[in-house]
């Protein structure tokens, strides 16, 4: 199935590793010229520098922090540069871990920042360009707690659940300029933030507490792979997926407990 992304322009925070390299491998993989973004400059210069030797694309690291609207502008500044954005995935992110009651002020808004106004300002500079291009395709990497909370952290939950919101307004207001914008709400990915967390908490027995995690969340008892994921947000972005307008699709090994 030829996905119609050679030469097109996507560009993917939090591409560094995790499901955002990912993606950008996926997007490249089809013959995309890609962004990669993520705050720390030598990982966003390697993971640009394989990409491009790999699949033969041109690929552009891009070091910024997305919680600020700096960092933002960076990004956006850099698609304009490579001609303007085709395609955009607000991927960058992080669990928590935390009580309401517990939680100051400033942590609650620093992963607004993080998840939500990432989203907001980058989508308000990348959608310019593809209009002028004539049209383009926004993803929101949510997350399955955006529907279904895991009770030790709320923040996460709050923030993703706003995160799915926002894409549904926004395809609503994009879709006249051939804009269509999508959320993923991936269950369990194996990360390597996964695979350390397992680490620090339970040493050598890493293996057998994310099976326990898989079995405990998910009907499929594992983790997905980050290409399974990938995947289906990259054909999410292409062309093939064209009546997919405003939803929030689970990709979640039967994660969620509700229809
Ligand atoms: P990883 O921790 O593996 O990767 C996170 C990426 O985001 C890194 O490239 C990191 O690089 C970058 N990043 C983090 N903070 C910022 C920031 N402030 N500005 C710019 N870049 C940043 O995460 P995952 O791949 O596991 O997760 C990716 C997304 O998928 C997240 O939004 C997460 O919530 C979501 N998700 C993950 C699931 C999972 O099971 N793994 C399940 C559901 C959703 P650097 O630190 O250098 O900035
Ligand atoms: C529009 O130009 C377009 O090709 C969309 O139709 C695709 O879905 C997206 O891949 C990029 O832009």
């Amino acid at each position: 199935m030829d996905l119609g992304l050679n030469g097109k322009l996507a560009v993917v925070t939090g591409a560094s590793k995790g499901i955002g390299l990912g993606i950008a491998r996926g997007f490249a993989r089809e013959g995309a010229n890609v962004i990669v973004t993520a705050r720390t400059r030598s990982a966003v210069d390697e993971a640009a520098a394989d990409i491009a030797a790999e699949f033969g694309v041109e690929a552009r690291g891009v070091a910024s922090d997305v919680a600020t609207a700096e960092g933002c502008e960076a990004i956006v500044g850099a698609a304009a540069e490579m001609g303007g954005a085709d395609i955009f995935v607000s991927n960058a992110g992080t669990g928590s871990n935390e009580t309401v009651m517990d939680a100051p002020d400033e942590k609650w808004l620093d992963f607004w920042n993080l998840h939500v106004m990432a989203a907001v300002r980058l989508s308000r500079g990348l959608a310019a360009q593809m209009a002028d291009k004539g049209g383009g395709a926004i993803l929101m990497n949510a997350s399955i707690c955006a529907v279904q909370p895991l009770w030790y952290e709320p923040i996460y939950n709050v923030t993703k659940s706003a995160m799915m919101m926002f894409g549904k307004c926004l395809s609503a207001e994009l879709i006249d300029r051939n804009i269509r914008v999508n959320t993923v709400n991936p269950g369990l990915v194996r990360t390597p933030d996964w695979e350390n967390t397992a680490r620090e908490l339970k040493g050598d027995r890493w293996e057998d507490y994310l099976q326990e995690v898989a079995d405990e969340h998910a009907t499929i008892r594992r983790f997905a792979s980050v290409d399974e994921v990938a995947d289906f947000c990259v054909f999410l972005c292409s062309e093939r997926a064209s009546y997919a307008v405003g939803s929030a699709v689970h990709v979640d090994g039967g994660m969620l407990k509700t229809v």
